[in-house]
């Protein structure tokens, strides 16, 4: 074997090392990557730590909390520090323990809340240790992770005296998995947890995912379905799900189930499963002894009943006080809790009714139940009245159960925010539901004031980098940052996840700091802007642009646009008296078309397109501003990013890249869509003169077409003059003529580019290839449509009058190369490069 010289390799060596992740990360350990600190940072606090560690408890959090701070300090510093029994005498050192632990050898205390932690810098004889001691075990871990925050970030350690304890007692995440592996509303992989019926033979991800969670200080995750298959707690599961239970204990998170409200009948074969009858109540209560047999610190249960099609008290004309109670019995001996989900609503309502309103059903299905519920009842709410849209006003819920207790419900994956192929940072958004006052009993009472839980819906997935988008692992972030302390500004919390994942370059740290701050409003603005809710297909996959998808269906989530007027009368004046579920103060503010703030006026009122806001413009004038100011931002971040090549990771660099002009290209789609849509709807031209016009625009089908065939698309307005040109030949071609100057033009194709097929397209000015590309995304849609829509850029063309542009579309599979308009323009998307 060839050995190596020792004498000059090691310093080179070291650094080679130290540059590897640098060009090869894939975000897996997210922020946890514990980066090598600068040399002078390192040497700083090489200085400063003990190089023994010590914990006073051989128990697992502890256990996990000590190999954490090794591979920490290791990573950050370079320094493997010492495992020793017992705390040295004269050798500083890092001491792990609870708080009785550390009494009984410092003599020193705090006052902490469970969970809580505090970081002490004390001296015994004139030797100095570090101490991590937490209120409990799970407290050693996150003050453990604290600490070693505090070194990613540069803080000092020096003197060190810092206690934090959580907000709220009470934090989780749901993963909505299928025991098929799939996931409902997961964009990044199939399930970490479920695969063919079964639990993965391999749980590695689950328990890194646990230790992602424990970072924050996540304590229980539910790792189903909340649309719940009974099978979960069949005999066959139970030991499954022990085991994703050992995955994640070593974090602190204890694992909790989804369940449907039918087990009774449907898996115990009773031949009912009416809440108030005996055998169901003792049917709950074996099955959950059976669950703490097999998993003794398991958490609880989710259940989602009497809504969207799931079953629940109401067959039995029982109330959801019923419900949730003969559950909440069984769990109480065990110390478990059920979330009750607050989200009941009926999704076949008549929306000819002008009366009927899906935003006032959480409110009326539970108000007059307060005080019925368990002590171990959680009512579990989701932050908006209606479904994680754009924006939505905070629940009039939160502010209706006085002696209840209740969680507020957050949705980390972005099932109406782009599915993680759209950049949206949500903590600016939840902040505004978190810090909403809901001037109860006319005193402040802001929603955080009034919530003891948190439940985040993650949906984390196999993609290496959990949610197949790095910018979205911010969400899971800040997510676990305000369930621990809510009153953290957003900016704290993303430049605080910004440095632990990409590092602290001044440049890179401003340019994702802005595009993470600004993003929300950004795709509020190319997408349902002024409280109109998200205007995506709520039918289909929730996705694309379809702006009428909302309308004219029981799902109630009408936005009620016609061709004189826009937006839902929520009032109690002269509507569906929404608006009266709050507190006077708060219907004060939304009743009055006066007072109602701009950004909420078309979910609480129906006005004419050309009604002022508070602002001075049109509605009207402000969806086509709103459009045209959302699309152009996403290019500025494209832009903005690509200007940090070499500064950050090559491979991330890439991916977020391509994200960002994937991105850039679906605004523009949902720009047009919307404003055509209404555009033609009111029947008012912009004032600007955009709407309808694109310079430099050549549709498709009026191109010189062979073998393709132009087709309508609906709905009409995804697609520019709504219509698509699509092959059904082996081969088809469409060409058009150059008419403007000659000069370096940059040259978009729009396709379409669905999941069931990979089509191949090539383009040549005259007889030159001039690009080739294949349509292989996987966009959630097998039809012609917005889902579809994608962008290709062919930057830099010289192109002189009368050039010939043909492209060549092979289609495959029943995907059928279809071309929706080529625009030959200065500027497309972030560069002219
Ligand atoms: O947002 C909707 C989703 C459903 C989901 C439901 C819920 C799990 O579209 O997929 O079902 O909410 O929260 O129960």
């Amino acid at each position: 074997m060839l050995r190596l010289r020792s004498q000059s390799i090691p310093a080179t060596l070291f650094l080679i090392l130290l540059a590897v992740p640098l060009h090869a990360e894939s975000g897996y350990n997210a922020w946890l990557r514990y980066a090598p600190l600068d040399d002078a940072a390192a040497a700083q606090y090489r200085a400063s730590l003990p190089a023994i560690v010590v914990s006073l408890k051989n128990a697992v959090p502890e256990q996990s909390a000590q190999q954490e701070l090794i591979r920490g300090i290791r990573g950050m510093l370079g320094r493997t520090l010492r495992i020793e029994a017992d705390i040295p005498g004269n050798e500083p050192s890092i001491v792990l323990g609870t708080l009785d632990e550390i009494r009984r050898r410092f003599a020193i205390t705090a006052a902490l809340q469970p969970d809580g932690y505090w970081l002490k810098s004390t001296r015994v004889s004139g030797t100095r240790h570090i101490i991590i001691a937490g209120a409990n075990d799970a407290g050693v871990l996150y003050g453990t992770f604290a600490f070693l925050r505090k070194i990613a970030l540069g803080e000092s350690i020096g003197e060190i005296d810092e206690k934090q304890s959580p907000t709220t007692a009470i934090r989780w995440v749901n993963e909505w998995n299928n025991i098929n592996g799939t996931i409902e509303r997961g964009y990044g992989g199939p399930s970490i947890f479920w695969e063919n019926g079964r639990a993965r033979a391999d749980l590695t991800r689950v328990n890194d995912y646990g230790r992602m969670l424990a970072s924050l200080g996540i304590n229980g995750c539910a790792i189903n379905n909340v649309n719940a298959d009974a099978k979960f707690l069949g005999p066959d599961l139970i030991p499954q799900v022990a085991r994703i239970a050992d995955a994640l204990r070593p974090w602190g998170v204890k694992v909790a189930l989804a369940v449907d409200f039918g087990s009774p009948k449907t898996l115990g074969g009773l031949d009912t499963f009416d809440p108030l009858d005996p055998k169901v109540v003792a049917w709950w209560a074996s099955k959950v002894d059976e669950v703490y047999r097999a998993i003794p610190d398991f958490g609880g249960f989710v259940l989602k009943a009497d809504s969207e099609g799931r079953v629940g008290p109401s067959v039995y004309g029982r109330t959801h006080a019923d419900a949730a109670n003969v559950v909440a019995r069984a769990l109480k001996p065990h110390g478990g809790v059920i979330f009750y989900r607050g989200f009941v609503y009926d999704h076949q309502m008549d929306w000819r009714n002008p009366r009927n309103d899906r935003a006032r059903a959480a409110y009326d299905n539970f108000h007059d139940l307060d005080g019925k519920f368990d002590d171990n009842v959680i009512i579990q709410i989701k932050n908006g009245p209606i479904d994680f849209q754009v924006r939505e006003p905070a629940s009039p819920l939160f502010g209706a159960l006085d002696k209840t207790r209740e969680a507020v419900e957050l949705q980390i994956t972005q099932e109406y925010f782009g599915q993680a192929r759209h950049t949206v940072f949500l903590v600016p958004m939840w902040k505004e539901t978190l810090d909403f006052d809901m001037r109860i009993r006319d005193r402040s009472t802001p929603v955080k004031s009034l919530v003891g839980a948190f439940v985040g819906v993650s949906n984390v997935g196999m993609d290496e980098s959990w949610y197949a988008n790095h910018m979205s692992q911010a969400n899971l972030y800040g997510f676990g940052r305000l369930a621990w302390n809510a009153n953290l500004s957003s900016r704290q919390i993303v430049d605080e996840w910004m440095r632990l994942t990409f590092g602290d370059d001044p440049a890179v740290l401003k340019t994702v700091v802005d595009l993470q701050l600004s993003s929300w409003r950004t795709y509020e603005n190319y997408t349902g802007p002024l409280g109109l809710q998200t205007l995506t297909d709520i039918v289909g996959n929730h996705y694309g642009v379809a702006v009428e998808a909302s309308e004219r269906n029981g799902w109630g989530q009408w936005h009620k646009a016609d061709s004189q007027g826009v937006g839902f009368d929520r009032t109690v004046a002269t509507g569906t008296g929404f608006s009266g579920q709050y507190s006077p103060a708060v219907m004060k503010l939304y009743e009055s078309l006066e007072n109602c703030p701009d950004d909420l006026v078309l979910f609480l009122h129906h006005v004419p397109y050309t009604h002022r806001l508070r602002s001075g413009k049109t509605v009207i004038q402000y969806i086509y501003d709103s459009h045209y100011d959302g699309a152009e931002k996403v290019a500025t971040y494209a832009r903005d990013w690509s200007a940090l090549k070499g500064r950050v990771d090559e491979r991330r660099y890439q991916e977020v890249l391509e994200q960002l002009e994937y991105q850039a290209g679906q605004a523009v789609v949902w720009r047009d869509a919307v404003n055509n849509w209404f555009f033609k709807e009111s029947g008012i031209a912009d004032a600007k003169g955009r709407v309808g016009r694109h310079p430099g625009r050549v549709e498709a089908e009026s191109m010189t077409l062979m073998d393709y065939v132009a087709k309508p698309v609906t709905p009409w307005e995804s697609a520019s003059g709504g219509t698509a040109v699509e092959c059904a030949a082996g081969k088809c071609t469409a060409s058009f003529k150059y008419d403007g100057n000659a000069g370096s033009r940059n040259l978009v194709v729009q396709y379409f580019d669905q999941l069931d097929g990979v089509s191949h397209f090539r383009v040549f000015v005259g007889d030159q290839l001039v690009d080739e590309w294949t349509a292989a995304d996987r966009l959630p849609t097998r039809k012609v449509d917005s889902a579809a829509s994608s962008r290709r850029i062919i930057r830099g063309l010289l192109l002189r009058k009368g050039d010939v542009v043909r492209i060549e579309g092979t289609p495959e599979g029943p995907e059928t190369a279809a071309l929706d308009y080529v625009e030959i323009v200065l500027r497309a998307g972030y560069s002219d490069r």
